[in-house]
């Protein structure tokens, strides 16, 4: 049987795969922890987590155990029929993070429109306001999936463009702006604010502190939802459980993916109090796959490896050493222009040079044993699975600041 090599592998998906990305060139075949390989066996530092879905590290054992053995009991009844493991993995994240009711999707574009469908629902139902007049505001640089009236939000040409005509109902606000939203909020029709706690894609763009608070009080004093996308930034990723902690703002309505699973199944999911969550009645909203006993049993799992190996007081060690080890290179580094980040979500604004730029940057990190990719051409995300250690980071820091000053 001939060996494929990586050439081949990119070969075959160009020829017979959608091209709706343009992933580096390296084709990986295993991983464990914060590593992964390629398959010609070599090893690298995994600093995406394919964005942020893997905090519990590749194939992490306790969350494989419960796939494998829930795999050969039952892995989908649809909701027409309950099963055995909906209600338990329902009651444990709601006890868990502080809701009453939890809506099982699968995507985190599928928790982002759930979302909108209930911030409508209770718009009409309990504020008050008129039918299809509900508004939402959302915020500029907003990144919260890739279906049509997720996109419709969107104010980047490369997600919205040439998809239209677009989902009607939202009001764009700038990010870190509490002027701006409160002047949006005197519309008696805004139902819902939606916005990332830190935006992710943007370039993990950090508010200033006290914006979500403050955002969470003019919102409150409007009675208009408080609505955080938490799928990026959820789950210990910025230090605590949800990146909303760190101001104790507790969202209305909150959104998790990703690493709700980590990194094995898709699994997204809504939490609210009943007031929201019960405006939308039986047969009003579904999913084939959302709330399978397959996935239940996984977001269990992977949200006790979470608690129990204390994944964001970690994140909030090391991301602070990350963030103070390549400080100097902010100062001292001609390509760095700035390093930014909460917890172990992070990020490098790179300054290109010679025509160098973060792509460039991003070959060299594989090619010394760390895949980054970069986000709006100029910024590095460096956002590693939380179970990493610090020797781990010290180590993976140095192919960095090595690779850096390759192109000083
Ligand atoms: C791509 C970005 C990250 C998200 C937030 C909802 C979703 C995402 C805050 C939708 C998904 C993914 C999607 C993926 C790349 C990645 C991404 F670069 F696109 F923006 F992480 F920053 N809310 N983000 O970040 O969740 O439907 O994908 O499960 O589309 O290229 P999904």
């Amino acid at each position: 049987m001939t060996t494929l090599t990586s050439q081949d592998y990119i070969n075959l998906e160009d020829e017979s795969g959608a091209h709706n990305y343009h992933p580096l060139p390296v084709v990986l075949k295993k991983g464990k922890g914060v590593f992964l390989w390629d398959v010609e066996g070599k090893k690298y530092y995994d600093f995406l987590s394919a964005y942020s879905a893997v905090n519990q590290g590749h194939c992490h054992p306790k969350i494989i155990k419960a796939l494998r053995k829930q795999a050969k009991k039952l892995t989908l009844t649809s909701r027409a029929f309950y099963n055995d493991c909906l209600g338990k993995y329902e009651k444990y994240t709601t006890s868990l993070l502080g809701y009453e009711k939890l809506l099982p999707m699968n995507s985190g574009a599928e928790g982002v429109e759930s979302a909108l469908k209930l911030c409508r629902k209770w718009a009409y139902d309990k504020k008050g306001i008129p039918e299809n007049e509900a508004k939402i505001i959302v915020c500029e640089d907003n990144f919260h999936g890739r279906t049509i009236t997720v996109i419709s939000m969107s104010t980047d040409p490369s997600s919205y463009k040439g998809f239209g005509p677009y989902t009607p109902g939202f009001i764009v606000v700038p990010y870190n702006n509490l002027k701006a939203l409160e002047k949006a909020l005197e519309d008696p029709n805004v139902a819902g604010f939606l916005v990332e706690p830190i935006q992710g894609e943007a370039g993990v763009f950090v508010p200033d502190e006290g914006y979500l608070k403050g955002a969470w009080e003019l919102c409150k004093k409007k009675n208009v939802l408080f609505i955080a996308d938490e799928v990026q930034t959820g789950l210990a990723r910025t230090g605590k459980m949800l990146a909303c902690d760190h101001e104790n703002v507790h969202p209305d309505i909150l959104i998790l993916g990703k690493a709700l699973s980590g990194g094995v199944f898709p699994i997204s999911a809504v939490l609210a109090d009943n007031e929201i969550m019960l405006t939308i009645k039986p047969g009003e909203h579904g999913s084939t796959f959302g709330g399978n006993p397959l996935a239940a049993k996984i977001a269990v799992a992977s949200l006790k490896v979470l608690v129990e190996e204390k994944l964001a007081q970690n994140a909030e060690k090391l991301g602070a050493i990350f963030r103070e080890e390549l400080k100097t290179f902010e100062r001292d580094h001609e390509m760095v222009d700035m390093v930014r980040g909460k917890g172990l979500l992070n990020a490098v604004v790179i300054k290109p040079k010679n025509g160098k730029t973060a792509w460039d940057v991003c070959l060299a990190l594989k090619n010394n044993g760390l895949l980054a990719k970069p986000t709006h051409d100029h910024i590095i995300r460096f956002a590693p699975p939380l179970v990493i250690t610090e020797d781990q980071l010290m180590e993976a820091v140095d192919i960095i600041k090595d690779t850096l000053n390759e192109f000083n």
